[in-house]
């Protein structure tokens, strides 16, 4: 399988998270990559190349222009400011507020943003901007014949929306390059979320949408990030009605029970009969994820792979998130050649 990375990822270096009422080091940090990419090499899994530049057009298919214009302009407009950490925001448009874009980052920030724990530093519009270059060369090998391909993205994407920004997640990476099968004649295409975490950005963006079948498998919202989103009775709406699946599961689920949610979006997967398919490939699902409560092992991603398989159908896997450091690259790459049953 053909593997997309590029050192641009290193761009993304915050050295502060927001979490437990300290600034922490990212648990999203660059030597995710590094892990996973050993791996990559360790396996064999195929080539690995460098990503293409496909320019803003495939990103404004998915992202509001002054979103992209905040996040291009950010830091150096913090800095302008002359606030000395890293960019986090304050102040939400919140209830019965007025949802209209301040002039002052300080308050863009609040606007922008979903949560308040990803903090803005130098190179973060750049790193994303190739994380979302990865996808597109991957999504293009595709659409070129390849059966299946891997993006190894960092930043990740699922939780950005059209207009904010949060979780760790700046473009939504996978919609971008589910919106470019579409522009390029797909007639359908179906994105299975398999993070720890609810996919509230990519669901939010195909909600009204019947070309895109979205389905996530994740931690049930009542105690898991993004808390907002990712109820079972979020089914689409308008046109989009019954084109969006959610599989919220309760802390310490195991294999077993992860597996028959996993079958039941895969049978709708087939029923939708997609051009193709993309898999928000998230490893925090692991027993020793450091913010995750679900209890997957090592082996269990191979064997979830060789389901993915099953659908037979052009696959693009999308990395998201996975945090157990050590163990990360054996995780997502398990799952790479347990689709390829190797
Ligand atoms: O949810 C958390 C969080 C939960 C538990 C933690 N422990 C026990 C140390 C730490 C953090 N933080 C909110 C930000 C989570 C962003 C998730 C990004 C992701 O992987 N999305 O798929
Ligand atoms: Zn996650």
């Amino acid at each position: 399988m053909l593997t997309v990375q590029t050192e641009k990822h290193l761009l993304r270096d915050s050295k502060t998270e927001l979490h437990g009422g300290l600034l922490v080091p990212p648990f999203e940090c660059p030597a995710r990559v590094d892990r996973i990419l050993a791996r990559v090499k360790a396996v064999s899994l195929g080539e690995v190349i460098e990503p293409r530049d496909f320019g803003m057009d495939p990103i404004r298919r998915i992202h509001d222009a002054g979103f992209l214009d905040f996040l291009a302009n950010c830091w150096t407009e913090w800095q302008a400011a002359g606030f000395k950490g890293e960019a986090i925001p304050t102040a939400w448009p919140a209830r019965r507020m007025r949802e209209t874009p301040p002039k002052f980052i300080d308050g863009k920030l609040g606007y922008y943003a979903l949560a308040a724990e990803t903090a803005i530093s130098n190179g973060t519009w750049e790193a994303a901007l190739a994380s979302a270059n990865v996808a597109l060369t991957a999504q293009a090998a595709i659409a070129k014949g390849a059966g299946s391909a891997f993006a190894l993205c960092r930043p990740p994407g699922h939780h950005a929306t059209s207009d904010m920004y949060g979780g760790y997640c700046f473009i939504n990476n996978a919609a971008v390059a589910a919106q470019a099968f579409l522009d390029q004649g797909a007639s359908r295409v179906a994105i299975l979320d398999v993070d720890f975490h609810h996919g509230n950005g990519t669901q939010d963006i195909f909600y009204g949408r019947d070309d895109v079948l979205f389905l996530s498998l994740h931690g049930r919202p009542e105690d898991a990030f993004p808390y907002f989103l990712g109820y079972a009775d979020e089914t689409g709406k308008s046109q989009g009605e019954g084109f969006t699946a959610n599989y919220p599961l309760p802390p310490g689920t195991a294999y077993d029970a992860w597996e028959d949610a996993l079958k039941s979006a895969l049978a709708r997967i087939d029923a939708y009969g997609p051009d193709a398919v993309v898999i928000s490939l998230g490893v925090d699902t692991f027993k020793d994820d450091p913010i995750s409560f679900f209890k997957l092992e090592s082996d269990d991603y191979k064997r979830y792979g060789k389901r993915i398989a099953g659908l037979n159908r052009p696959t693009l896997f999308v990395m998201e998130g996975g945090y157990a450091v050590d163990e990360i690259g054996i995780n997502a790459v398990n799952v790479l050649t347990g689709f390829e049953d190797r």
